[in-house]
């Protein structure tokens, strides 16, 4: 017997769990950071978050008896470890190149976005077949996973919206040459069948990314300046959490980049900006998602870094802590 007050073993399963044979959710690791543009350690995050979360406790504020819920694990696959090794080597070749002005080796570029989009491919088949057992959290990685668990996703549930929590508007057709850039995972997104996208905390945004939004009818960008002023003018966060979620279709997924919160919760993540969110309003915006009727069908986690001198744990320790609770928000909504 499972016992969530003793001391948690070092399994390989998240948060020490046993291994369960029908799993209410399944957590899938997707170590991958081929297109960084600012630091990279992303990769990293899923076996440092794995190691951190042996020692969190049980207790969830938003679910009972949290420690009940169905966690498994998919191991975290070292073949998507090592081809992200490699092409991340070739990606700061091409990188360097461009940043010194170095004419671009076209064929190079090629190799790395055709060997990107058969890693992604393999996520969506991933995801799509795992999807048959039961919800999953993709844990990153770089921004880039969410596309083939958002694309299997979408195809799972016809009315699909994104609830989508970033510094970033990530609406870049390419960035830096690359299609599949953290930096465009939204531009992805927004040509798959979904009903709208919600973006919640954007704090650093390119002018053509500002205008993308403006022409887009799917597009609803909630900017952390004005989250931020409208809490100033002594609006309640919830006041202003239910206007988020008013664009939303009944089924939501959330994609999580970490970066959307205060650095000071994940410092180490791969493109830190000043401001964002507290923590306790994303579960409050999440807790009000599912008292209005509405359904977290799945999540991600994305752009958890650890410190790339190992100096301490926090980041895994912040993301170990996070993945816990989006596993009772998503779990419970699949039933
Ligand atoms: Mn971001």
């Amino acid at each position: 017997m499972f016992d969530p007050s003793d001391v948690a073993v070092k399994n390989g399963n998240f948060f020490g769990v046993p291994s369960y044979k029908n799993p209410e959710i399944q957590i899938l690791s997707v170590p991958w950071d081929v297109t960084t543009s600012y630091r990279d350690g992303t990769s990293r995050g899923p076996a440092a978050i794995l190691q951190a979360s042996t020692q969190l406790d049980f207790h969830s504020p938003f679910r009972k008896n949290a420690w009940e819920t169905k966690i498994s694990t998919h191991p975290i696959s070292k073949n998507w470890l090592a081809k992200s090794k490699k092409l991340r080597k070739l990606a700061k070749v091409h990188i360097q190149k461009l940043e010194s002005g170095k004419p671009v080796d076209q064929k190079l570029l090629k190799k790395i976005n055709a060997e990107s989009a058969t890693f992604h491919q393999e996520v969506y088949e991933f995801t799509k077949s795992s999807l048959k057992k039961s919800a999953l959290v993709t844990l990153g990685g770089d921004h880039s996973v969410s596309y083939g668990s958002i694309k299997a996703y979408a195809e799972k549930y016809s009315d699909l919206s994104i609830l989508h929590i970033d510094a970033h508007a990530d609406l870049r057709e390419d960035y830096e040459g690359f299609p599949h850039s953290h930096a465009s995972i939204m531009n992805l997104v927004e040509q798959l069948s979904i009903k709208s996208l919600v973006q919640v905390g954007i704090r650093d945004i390119s002018p053509d990314e500002a205008t993308r939004i403006d022409n887009s009818s799917k597009i609803h960008c909630f900017f952390d300046w004005d989250l931020k002023r409208k809490a100033h003018d002594g609006k309640s966060w919830k006041e202003i959490a239910t206007d988020i979620l008013k664009p939303l279709s009944k089924n939501v997924y959330l994609s999580f980049d970490v970066d959307g919160l205060d650095p000071k919760f994940c410092p180490n993540t791969g493109t830190p900006v000043m401001g964002g969110l507290d923590i306790s309003q994303v579960y409050t915006l999440l807790e009000l998602l599912e008292k209005s009727g509405k359904k977290l069908v799945g999540a991600d986690l994305v752009e958890v870094a650890p410190d790339p001198k190992n100096l301490n744990d926090w980041d895994a320790n912040v993301g170990a802590r996070i993945l816990f609770q989006l596993c009772q928000f998503v779990k419970n909504s699949t039933k």
